[in-house]
């Protein structure tokens, strides 16, 4: 019987715990493209459906630095590929992102066409992580 009510309270535990965590959130780091990395012929607009940016979290492109680079840009520059004369680029093979602000942010790879054939990755990051759904607060006495 006492093993009964020991796994009784640590099953409470657990669910108090998963609870909990959305409150308890750490930065995620997500490495673009998972093992695939930052490469061609790798749909971005699906990955980033899986996925909820929130601010702090870290973006790790993972690529052959002789292939490719990072380009931060604009919406407009990002639907046209175009790379502006001060735009942000990193060129490293494994460069880090930090999300250190609410709001849409939008990369492509500037070498050849590669933006032009799909290496692009728009994504949007949120102040906090969505809420989960609580129940209704009961209606006063
Ligand atoms: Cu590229």
């Amino acid at each position: 019987m006492a093993s009964k009510q020991v796994l009784v309270a640590v099953v409470a535990a657990a669910a108090l715990a998963v609870a909990f965590l959305p409150g308890l959130a750490v930065a995620t780091e997500y490495v673009v493209g998972d093992d695939k990395g930052w490469t061609l012929d790798f749909n971005y607009t699906a990955w980033t459906e899986t996925k909820q940016f929130v601010v702090g979290d870290t973006l790790v492109f993972e690529y052959n630095s002789g292939a490719h680079n990072v380009v931060e840009v604009g919406g407009p520059d990002f639907l046209s590929c175009t790379k502006p004369a001060n735009a942000v680029v990193w060129n490293s093979g494994e460069d880090r992102v930090t999300l250190d602000k609410a709001g849409r942010r939008w990369f492509f790879c500037a070498v050849g066409q590669h933006c032009q054939n799909g290496m692009k990755l728009k994504i949007t990051v949120l102040e906090t992580a969505a809420p989960t759904p609580q129940p209704a607060p009961a209606p006063f006495a």
